[in-house]
């Protein structure tokens, strides 16, 4: 099975609302792998590496604040098409469109607290980039997860 592995992050209001584990169930009943995780605070500089493509929306400003004043749950995911179904899981940006069913649906109401971070899976590159952004390489687990072969054909 060809999989491939995706950064997520459950963000500052994620975690202070104690939906971390919830969170990760989801991606975990799924199948998906984990691969890497951390516990962590961004300080301004990753912040600002991490969201580069928004540096010159009106919102930067406010979403660096944000994403730096509390604590975030970092995650490495691995799985078939792994990027655009954590992309599903997640739904739309905005928590007040997102559907019901999806994390943002679920557990967000504004745009600028929407509780998790994934990769774009319609910017190549973008997993790469923010894995290596995050983790060093051994910070990241290569493993057979026992299941395998009961989650994929
Ligand atoms: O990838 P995703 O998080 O779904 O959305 P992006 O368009 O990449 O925006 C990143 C982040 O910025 C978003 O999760 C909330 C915030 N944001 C905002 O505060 N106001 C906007 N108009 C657009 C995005
Ligand atoms: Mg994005």
């Amino acid at each position: 099975t060809e999989t491939e592995r995706t950064f997520v992050m459950v963000k500052p209001d994620g975690v202070q609302r104690g939906l971390v584990s919830d969170i990760l169930d989801r991606f975990e009943n799924r199948g998906l792998k984990i691969v890497g995780a951390k516990f962590m605070r961004l300080d301004r500089e990753l912040a600002e590496a991490h969201y580069a493509e928004h540096e010159d929306k009106e919102f930067f400003e406010g979403l660096v604040d944000f994403i730096t004043s509390g604590p975030v749950f970092a995650m490495v995911l691995d799985g078939q098409d792994a990027t655009r179904q954590v992309r599903r899981m997640m739904g739309a940006t905005d928590p007040a469109e997102a559907e019901p069913g999806t994390i943002r649906g679920d557990f967000g109401l504004d745009l600028g607290r929407n509780v998790i971070h994934g990769s774009d899976h319609e910017d190549e590159g973008a997993n790469a980039r923010e894995i290596e952004l995050f983790f060093d390489d051994d910070e990241l687990v290569d493993w057979d997860k026992i299941d395998g072969s009961w989650l994929y054909e």
